[in-house]
């Protein structure tokens, strides 16, 4: 299959971008390089050293015989570019990933938030107008998150959907099928559930074949793909905006520092290691929804942990010191979770699970490049709500 990536230098996307070129698919990556930019932005790096995309595409191809196209683009801000793009390249596929991800980042400041929300929407837009515009009748792939929920208050999420039960016009019950209410925690977490929408929009309108991965917290870094060559490694995103909760405790873990649990950890997330991001993408690509189906969606996730329980496990493989500091977030201080993920265990997801020896190997790529962490970045600043002055004055970000 021809197969856009757009964020193909992520996180999620090198490895996804890796992967379905090492399956035979002919991969092209679009990407402006924003988050490389943001590490710049915030003067932080990522622990594993990352190489300049071109060195990554010329090693993987050195490595592997195949070759990965790429371009520079600014999904959000270059229409024409992109609308172009998808009409020389009619991809049969269309993954895309190009949005701000953090969370604590959408909410340190007022040009924060304004990008994320700028930049994720209209992504989002570009690329499916893109798509109407050019007739390119591709598979187009999104990752969501988890958290467009509102992470359980007590019920079983479904896949995207929820049947309830209202009054119709002659005052008969009857039942409908409708986008499970949005709750999102933070400005980035509030682009998904717009996103959502879009997709309604443009599937009901035109028709459009889309496929919304609702994914859980990614941990791991390693993909089989990233570890043939040193310069194929992924990021390793340990600091405050950036990191997420199991990689920062594993990192924190090798390099001495305490364990830092936010409130009581009572809070509980569903979570999947990068290899299996990896392989869902590739059943979701292989999976279409057939011409005139609604959007599809899928909870990417494997299993739920309450932060707290991932920092005793931690601390119980490496002796690391749990510390719980103030919650810089407004979330709940604790929840139950449970998920139906039953549409991708169905497609075959064998699960990675937290058990197995991944998290020791994750401990090994942290000591490795211990060297570059800067420890302090490594708590999280960013408030959900800025603190008031003496005065009642909210205080200024920065
Ligand atoms: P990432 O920031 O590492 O990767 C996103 C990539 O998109 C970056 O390379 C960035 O430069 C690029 N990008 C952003 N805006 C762009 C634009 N306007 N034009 C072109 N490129 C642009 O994030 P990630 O962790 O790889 O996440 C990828 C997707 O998966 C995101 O949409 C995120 O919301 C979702 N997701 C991530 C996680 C996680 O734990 N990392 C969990 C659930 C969902
Ligand atoms: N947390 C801690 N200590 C830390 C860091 C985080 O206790 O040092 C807590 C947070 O307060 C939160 C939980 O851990 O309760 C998860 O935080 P996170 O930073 O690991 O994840 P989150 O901000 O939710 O965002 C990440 C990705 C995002 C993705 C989301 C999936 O950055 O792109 O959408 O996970 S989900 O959480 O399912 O919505």
């Amino acid at each position: 299959m021809k197969i856009l990536i757009l964020g193909g230098d992520g996180f999620c996307g090198w490895p996804t971008a890796l992967h379905l070129s090492g399956r035979g698919h002919d991969v092209t990556i679009i990407d402006n390089l924003s988050r490389r930019h943001i590490d710049n932005e915030l003067g932080v790096t990522s622990l594993t050293p990352i190489a300049p995309i071109d060195v990554r595409l010329d090693i993987w191809k050195r490595t592997t015989g195949r070759t990965i196209a790429a371009l520079h683009m600014d999904v959000a801000r270059e229409y024409d570019r992109l609308e172009a793009t998808i009409d020389r390249l009619a991809p049969d596929a269309i993954v895309h990933f190009a949005e701000q991800r953090s969370a604590p980042y959408s909410m340190k400041h007022a040009r924060a938030k304004r990008y994320t929300l700028e930049n994720n929407l209209a992504a989002t837009q570009n690329v499916l107008c893109a798509l109407v515009e050019t007739g390119v009748d591709a598979h187009l792939v999104h990752l969501g998150t988890m958290g467009v929920y509102g992470y359980g208050g007590g019920l079983r999420i479904p896949e995207g959907y929820l049947t309830v039960e209202v009054d119709d016009s002659a005052g008969a019950r009857t039942q409908r099928e409708i986008l499970f209410p949005p709750d999102p925690g933070s400005i980035y977490h509030m682009t998904k559930t717009q996103d959502q929408l879009l997709f309604y929009f443009y599937n009901k309108n035109d028709g459009l074949r889309i496929t919304d991965l609702h994914q859980g917290v990614v941990w791991g870094t390693q993909t089989r793909e990233t570890r043939l060559d040193e310069r194929l490694i992924n990021r390793f995103d340990y600091d405050g905006d950036y990191g997420t909760v199991l990689n920062r405790f594993l990192m924190q873990a090798a390099v001495g520092h305490d364990l830092t649990v936010h409130g009581s950890g009572g809070q509980t997330r569903a979570f999947i290691h990068i290899q299996d991001t990896v392989r869902c993408i590739e059943m979701a690509i292989g999976n279409a929804p057939n011409a005139g189906e609604r959007v599809r969606i899928y909870n990417q996730m494997t299993e739920t942990w309450r932060v707290g329980e991932l920092a005793k496990l931690v601390a119980g493989l490496t002796g690391a010191r749990i510390r719980h500091m103030d919650n810089p977030r407004r979330e709940a201080a604790e929840n139950d979770l449970c998920v139906d993920n039953r549409c991708l265990l169905d497609l075959g997801l064998e699960p990675t699970t937290l058990r197995g020896q991944l998290l020791g190997e994750i401990i090994d790529v942290a000591q490795r490049y211990a060297d570059r962490c800067d420890e302090t970045r490594i708590l999280s600043t960013s408030q959900w709500v800025r603190p008031q002055t003496p005065d009642g004055d909210r205080a200024l970000a920065v």
